[in-house]
């Protein structure tokens, strides 16, 4: 028996319930709001004492950390593997999820808070609801000070001390995705493999907050690997829908207003 808890625009969520579909595994869904502060219930810090998602429970396990749990995964049902098996496409693939953890997330969740997620929590929750929503977020969380910073983000978006650093690292990552999809058909071979699925949601959240030109006509490689990514038939129900309609549209309009600030950051002319 295998439980995710999930939500449906994060992307450590969506890479595990991507892997968990392109593998042919039933679960069952418990959707998180964690822009409610759902993560912050009682119950829930039981199993993810950080209060984020994903968090897995495989008959009666409990597995945080969507980058352990991905591979967690792949050993404990091997039907359809998506770890390379090469030692050199092994370890690349290991870098790739290395990065993701370590600099690709926090830019990440830095990137959505100040583009849409402020605006959406400010939309959905009363002064007093935002403030205790604020105040329950566990230091060590997203990122090991994600409660002041999250605060900071919500109060000045791109003028939070570090945010624009953080714009200007997830475009370093970007570019080095396209330098290596140069080499090889897919992130880590000319096989699809686990780094594509690690990485396909943060270059889809681009793509949520309608800010696709931070690729197109500018980094080729990653643009044709993210058509062959959504032509992949279960892409769509395992990352997209999942996502609730008034959120996916809150992304696409409150990112589109920010994508103007975003390539200032980055440098690409609009
Ligand atoms: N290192 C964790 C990070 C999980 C994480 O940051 N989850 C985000 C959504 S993608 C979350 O739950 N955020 C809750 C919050 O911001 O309070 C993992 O890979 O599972």
């Amino acid at each position: 028996m295998l439980d995710l808890y999930h939500h449906g625009s994060s992307v450590c969520a969506a890479k595990v319930r991507w892997a968990m579909i392109l593998k042919g595994l039933d679960f069952e869904a418990h959707y998180v709001d964690i822009l409610k502060g759902e993560q912050f219930e009682p119950d829930y810090i039981k199993i993810n004492p950080k209060a984020v998602v994903p968090s897995l429970i495989h008959d009666g396990k409990i597995l945080n950390e969507s980058t352990v749990i991905m591979e967690y995964l792949d050993l404990a049902f091997p039907q359809k593997p998506l770890t390379p098996k090469d030692p050199f496409e092994y370890v690349k693939t290991r870098y790739w999820t290395k990065i993701l953890d370590e600099h690709l997330h926090p830019a990440c969740g830095t990137l959505t808070f100040a583009s849409a997620h402020r605006h959406i929590v400010r939309k959905n929750l009363s002064e007093k609801e935002l403030e205790e929503f604020l105040a329950s977020t566990p230091d060590h969380s997203v990122t090991v000070d994600w409660a002041g910073f999250k605060k900071q983000v919500v109060k000045y978006g791109f003028d939070a001390p570090g945010a624009k650093d953080k714009v200007r690292l997830y475009d370093k990552y970007l570019k080095k995705m396209d330098s290596d999809l140069q080499q090889t058909k897919w992130l880590c071979s000319d096989e699809f493999g686990l780094a594509d699925v690690a990485l396909t949601p943060y270059v889809n959240r681009v793509a949520m907050m309608g800010m696709s030109d931070w690729w197109e006509g500018r980094l080729p490689y990653l643009a044709d690997w993210w058509q062959r990514i959504q032509q992949i038939p279960s892409f769509k129900p395992a990352i997209l829908d999942w996502c609730p309609e008034d959120l996916t549209n809150d992304l696409l309009v409150f990112g589109s207003k920010s994508w103007p600030e975003v390539a200032e950051i980055i440098e690409v002319e609009i």
